[in-house]
């Protein structure tokens, strides 16, 4: 007896479409389709070449990343002390000395070092640096940074743009050419989480703005904001909150969110990026490597969404018991959303549980990875292992879902990944089709000195 309903037995048998990928295919083009299409990096601390000395790069930026001081404190008998007193280059041969010859580089931050002397084909065992000091040493910043960003196969980065850092503020107004492939990003931390320290800057440049936020104080950091906005372009507002967030709240942060940054992000059409989680300087001997972690309550996250619904969020949280529930608020709110394995989380064993929960839950309506990057070479190591780590994972939900019994075609994957990395970003911040792609990029005259 045939135990199908009768609806079932007339049904024609589901024929997979003439282009669907045999599941020996699709793990091939999943790896295809994630190295052809260029990733948009939605939050670095990279600068465009214009920036000058802003931007950070080469072999003795990249071993003194804060990540490596912070390995190489656990590995060194030197007191953080003595080592903020060596020169740059006297800080990356420590580091290099200790991470690198003295032990095996098998850490994330560390692996992704070799990864780059690689994919530069230079040497990963040398006793010193000189033969990688002379190739960066030889690197036009203008060509060098295009050609990274190819390597990397990322069309665009957001940076993160501080207008209450003296050094970028005076670049901002003497005027900056806007370059299509770093897109500026406001950033609001001195502004919202130290309020007090900073509430003199904006009176001395004219807003009516006082140390308790009372009178103008809102009106007028709104008007900073669009006079930045103006000035900057910007992609997203941005904020990095820590662990003990709390939203609403009776205090200044929340008073300064709620009526200036969040109504100029509604009237400017923009996003607002939250991170959340930081325990800042639990070590404060160890400078930037000094911040640590704390699990969120979410519950802040949730009544902003829900208070502000005009508003679109971007947020990443650091905590890694805070994941699943970013993604139940994902699904509960469609102006959430998630993005990046941030900092603590950007390490394979973490960003898988991540992602395939996110995968399980949003399907393809989040944002999978950021870089973070803070010197330009980075975004090679980081993407390679996003491009690794996905490849896997998607030809994963592919191949279940073929067995669920729905053929798949090469342009789902396109679809797919083009989502997870491009469009979902763009459609949230109206990022028009400039930034897409290095080739088109070539075409309006951006082409780099190599190719002259
Ligand atoms: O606040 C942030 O944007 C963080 O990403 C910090 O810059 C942190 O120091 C970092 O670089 N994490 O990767
Ligand atoms: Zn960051």
């Amino acid at each position: 007896m045939d135990t199908r309903s009768v609806s079932q037995s007339k049904r024609p048998r589901n024929l997979p479409s003439a282009d669907a990928l045999i599941p020996s295919q699709i793990e091939p083009v999943v790896e295809e389709v994630l190295s052809s299409t260029p990733f948009i990096d939605v939050h670095t601390h990279l600068f465009s070449p214009a920036f000058g000395k802003l931007g950070l790069w080469g072999i003795d930026e990249l071993l003194t990343y804060h990540y490596l001081e912070a390995e190489f404190f656990r590995s060194s008998d030197m007191p953080p002390e003595r080592y903020w007193k060596l020169s740059k280059r006297e800080q990356a041969d420590a580091i290099w000395q200790v991470l690198f010859v003295e032990n095996t580089p098998i850490s994330e931050a560390t692996r992704g070092i070799i990864a780059l002397l690689k994919a530069f084909e230079l040497p990963a065992e040398s006793a010193d640096l000189e033969e990688a000091r002379s190739f960066f040493k030889a690197q036009r910043i203008e060509s060098h940074s295009q050609r990274v960003l190819q390597m990397a196969g990322v069309s665009t980065v957001a940076m993160t743009n501080d207008p209450l850092d003296p050094e970028e503020q005076s670049i901002w107004m003497n005027g900056l050419k806007p370059h299509p492939q770093f897109q500026s990003v406001l950033r609001l931390d001195r502004i919202l989480c130290d309020w007090g320290g900073h509430w003199q800057q904006l009176a001395k440049q004219g807003y009516a703005v006082d140390a308790h936020a009372s009178g103008k104080t809102a009106i007028e950091i709104r008007r900073f904001l669009s006079d930045w906005h103006e000035r900057m372009h910007p992609v997203y507002m941005a904020v990095s909150l820590p662990d003990t967030f709390q939203f609403p709240e009776d205090t200044i942060q929340n008073k300064l969110l709620a009526e200036a940054v969040i109504p100029s992000c509604r009237e400017l059409d923009l996003p607002l990026s939250l991170m959340i989680g930081v325990r800042r300087q639990v070590n404060p001997r160890l400078h930037l490597a000094g911040d640590a972690v704390g699990r969120t309550d979410l519950g802040a996250l949730e009544n902003l969404c829900r208070a502000f619904p005009g508003n679109r969020f971007l947020v990443s949280v650091l905590s890694r018991e805070n994941q699943h529930e970013l993604c139940v608020y994902a699904r509960k709110f469609n102006n959430l959303m998630p993005f990046g394995c941030w900092w603590f989380l950007n390490n394979p064993s973490i960003a898988e549980e991540i992602t395939r929960e996110r995968i399980e839950m949003l399907g393809a309506s989040f944002i999978p990875q950021h870089s973070d990057a803070r010197v330009l070479e980075q975004v090679i190591y980081k993407w390679q292992n996003t491009r690794m780590l996905l490849t896997r994972l998607l030809a994963n939900s592919y191949r279940l879902l073929s067995n669920n019994g729905r053929g798949i075609r090469r342009q789902d994957i396109q679809h797919d990944v083009t989502r997870l990395f491009r469009s979902n970003f763009e459609k949230w911040t109206r990022l028009n089709a400039t930034g897409s792609s290095l080739s088109d990029l070539r075409k309006e005259g951006h082409e780099s000195d190599k190719d002259r």
